[in-house]
């Protein structure tokens, strides 16, 4: 088994980013061997601080599919990549000041001003999402991709269409928009996850997630598995068929896993 997972809204509750009640079900996933990869929109500043709160070993995913994080030493993954640290980096994105120069393009070509993370302070990053300080400092450490505030009355449609002009996706998260590389995605990330683990036997995949940049995620693994919020399941993945968590993250996370995997 191979666990992908989104962290905002699907591990970590959405308005608190609380994962304690995840934290027995994590324990007993890591004592059977079951990666746990989380496949997210936050930066590797981030996730380097929750996996070590968390107790995770396995490779991770950042910035909506931009970035694959592996693990140095581990004899598992003999993958080829730029060194970060202690990991391996399998790059999909383009760098972060680029990514900024295609949003004042996209300002142009929509006719609006944007705000992404880059013109925020982490104050006003604070306000926007009810992050602790040192949160909001690492969500403004990009390496990759631009998260903006959707401006009020564009249809998603309109945004991506306008990021397609200029050769760019644009994918709605849980509060903003993110400019992403073309050959960057969440999707493209687990499917060359997926075969960096392959082995001989038939590995079975799972992936977590609750809005609209989860989709190539869900739809790349065997069995998806959407996270409701308070208001029930977001209307951009409604209609699929897909398994629904009985109740919010990280409760729903937690409950949903037990059902599955017992
Ligand atoms: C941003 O991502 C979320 C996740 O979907 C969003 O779009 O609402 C990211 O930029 C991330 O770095 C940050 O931690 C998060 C905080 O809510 O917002």
């Amino acid at each position: 088994i191979l666990l992908f997972t989104d962290l905002d809204g699907t591990l970590l509750g959405s308005e608190d980013y609380r994962y304690d009640a995840a934290l027995p079900l994590l324990a007993r996933l890591q004592t059977q061997q079951i990666p746990v990869i989380p496949v997210t929109s936050k930066t590797r500043a981030e996730v380097a601080g929750l996996r070590a709160a968390v107790g995770l070993r396995d490779p991770f995913v950042v910035e909506n599919g931009s970035g694959i994080f592996i693990p140095q030493g581990d004899p598992r993954f003999p993958v080829a990549g730029e060194t970060w640290g202690d990991y391996t980096l399998v790059r999909l994105g383009g760098d972060y000041a680029t990514t900024r120069q295609a949003l004042r393009q996209l300002e142009q070509v929509l006719g609006l001003p944007l705000q992404g993370f880059g013109d925020l302070t982490v104050a006003q990053i604070q306000q926007l999402t009810g992050l602790a300080p040192q949160d909001a400092a690492e969500a403004k450490q990009r390496d990759f991709t631009e998260p903006f505030v959707t401006p009020k009355g564009l249809s998603p449609q309109t945004l991506e269409g306008a990021a397609e002009e200029l050769g760019w996706q644009v994918v709605v998260g849980d509060r903003f928009s993110h400019l992403i590389s073309p050959q960057a995605g969440k999707g493209k990330a687990v499917q060359a996850l997926v075969k960096i683990y392959q082995t001989s036997d038939r590995l079975l995949t799972i992936g977590l997630g609750n809005s609209p940049n989860d989709l190539p995620m869900l739809e790349a693994v065997d069995l998806p598995i959407i996270l409701p919020s308070v208001k029930g399941i977001h209307p951009g993945l409604a209609g699929r068929g897909w398994r629904v968590a009985p109740c919010p993250a990280p409760e729903g996370w937690a409950r949903v896993l037990e059902e599955v995997l017992l």
